[in-house]
């Protein structure tokens, strides 16, 4: 992360005194640095967890392909400075996206607080329109609710509003726009908030992961998302990355591990983790009391919800890490293909070829998009990118992988490339002895068509042979 310290000066020219009248004029004079990504993202990478430098300590979050803002403590209050603007987001190695973001990112970077910290915010918006900051879940005075028109004016382009107040209850919440929601959030202007339990030993983790949902329609070959889109989206991300863009989450063997998942997009995701069971432990309201829990490998975060689900990272291994909907874990694709299974299209694609140059036919036998090779426009992704240990990974957008490994360091983040699977525990081809297959008795048009004269005929189950 670099700090770009040329920020204030250029507030000054961009917004000029008119912006200093909205925070006061000693308030814009003691704004705090507002600190950057570098933008474009080199990288995109994830950031080394924000040991707090100050104030009461925590064990910090680790925001997925993000960063967490420094603050300057200021009076004993806790000071952060968001800029609201246009940003260039890699989504994945080969497709960047014009997004709108905070702080060179979309989604901004992720603030940290502790429970009874209070809390001021400076947001300087560089949009060509009006925002706002809504501080999804939280506990606080009205006028610092952040809905434009409702709580307060909207602030114009090259103005800077503060908001201030005491972060009240520890959880899991979210920042977003209130303000041209639709074209705003569709564009990326999102950001994860985590506030901490006063006491450290309160709902303690060794891994703590956070992450928002987030749904992009940008057409193949172009770079900026169609923001009146209401469902047909076709990059599904997380933290606007989609994979094989997503960093893996690591842990050691035994690590108590928490992952909070935020949705801000227009539909549902069950997100499923393989390999363990974890309880839904917090939510956007509060945290669930350990009798109210049960065992989960799939939950549903619903429009506009949080959930943090925890368990013991118990089972060593490459474990997946998704959206159940299976349209969820793509890249951009076409919805149009009709399907094609069991038709013979032999010598079809090759005289359409003739006249579509590069077309192709979806696969007769299934035909797994993962090993089909289509020439793709400028800037646009492969539908399943990634590449495992075993092949073709057939996976994009919202899918990562928790890699479980013995003895790692504490604080040790890094990729620890594939599993290593123990001897026979992978698996394998069988070329041995087969069992008898065991299969539903057929049933034929005649044997299922009523009888003709009307009378209602029983059908006697056949027995399985074995
Ligand atoms: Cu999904």
């Amino acid at each position: 992360m670099t700090t770009r310290r040329a920020f204030l000066g250029g507030a000054t020219t961009l917004a000029g005194a008119a912006a200093a009248a909205s925070v006061t004029r000693a308030g814009a004079a003691g704004l705090p640095e507002a600190p950057y990504q570098d933008n474009p993202a080199p990288s995109g990478a994830t950031a080394a967890p924000l040991a707090p430098p100050n104030g009461r300590p925590y064990h910090p979050v680790v925001t997925l392909n993000g960063w967490s803002l420094p603050w300057r403590m200021k009076d004993g209050v806790k000071e952060f400075h968001l800029v609201a603007e246009p940003v260039v987001r890699e989504l994945a190695p080969g497709m960047q996206a014009n997004l709108w973001g905070y702080n060179g990112q979309s989604p901004g970077p992720t603030i940290e607080v502790v429970e009874g910290d209070r809390v001021r915010i400076f947001v300087t918006n560089k949009l060509p329109e009006h925002t706002s900051v809504h501080w999804h879940g939280q506990i606080l005075p009205c006028g610092m609710d952040g809905v434009t028109g409702l709580t307060q004016p909207g602030i114009a382009p090259g103005k800077t509003f503060v908001y201030e107040f005491v972060a009240r209850h520890a959880g899991t919440f979210m920042y977003h726009p209130h303000a041209d929601e639709m074209q705003q959030m569709a564009m990326g202007m999102m950001g994860f908030w985590v506030t901490h339990p006063k006491d450290p030993r309160q709902h303690a983790v060794e891994r703590d992961y956070v992450m928002l949902l987030g749904a992009y329609d940008i057409e193949p070959g172009s770079y900026t998302p169609r923001t009146n889109t209401m469902l047909d989206f076709n990059l599904w991300t997380i933290n606007s990355r989609v994979f094989p863009g997503v960093d893996p989450m690591v842990a050691r063997l035994g690590d108590r591990v928490r992952i909070r998942v935020g949705n801000l997009t227009m539909t549902n995701h069950p997100i499923h983790l393989h390999g363990h069971r974890f309880e839904v432990a917090c939510t956007d309201g509060g945290w669930v009391r350990p009798e109210a829990r049960w065992p989960e490998v799939s939950v549903d975060v619903g429009v506009g919800q949080m959930r943090a689900i925890e368990f013991v990272a118990d089972n060593p291994g490459d474990w997946a890490f998704h959206c159940h909907k299976s349209h969820h874990t793509m890249n951009a694709m076409g919805h149009e293909v009709p399907n094609l299974i069991g038709v013979d299209h032999r010598g079809v694609a090759e005289k359409i070829n003739d006249l579509i140059p590069g077309y192709m036919v979806m696969g007769d036998r299934g035909g797994s998009m993962g090993d089909m090779q289509m020439p793709l426009p400028e800037n646009t992704l492969p539908m399943m990118g990634g590449r495992g240990p075993f092949g073709n990974l057939e996976m994009g957008g919202m899918f990562t992988v928790l890699k479980i490994r013995e003895g790692l360091g504490r604080n040790d983040y890094r990729d620890p490339g594939w599993y290593r699977h123990p001897a026979g525990t992978v698996a394998r081809e069988w070329t041995g002895e087969l069992p008898a297959p065991v299969q539903a008795p057929m049933q034929t048009p005649k044997a299922a068509a009523a009888p003709a004269d009307g009378a209602v005929s029983a059908r006697k189950p056949q027995t399985h042979r074995h």
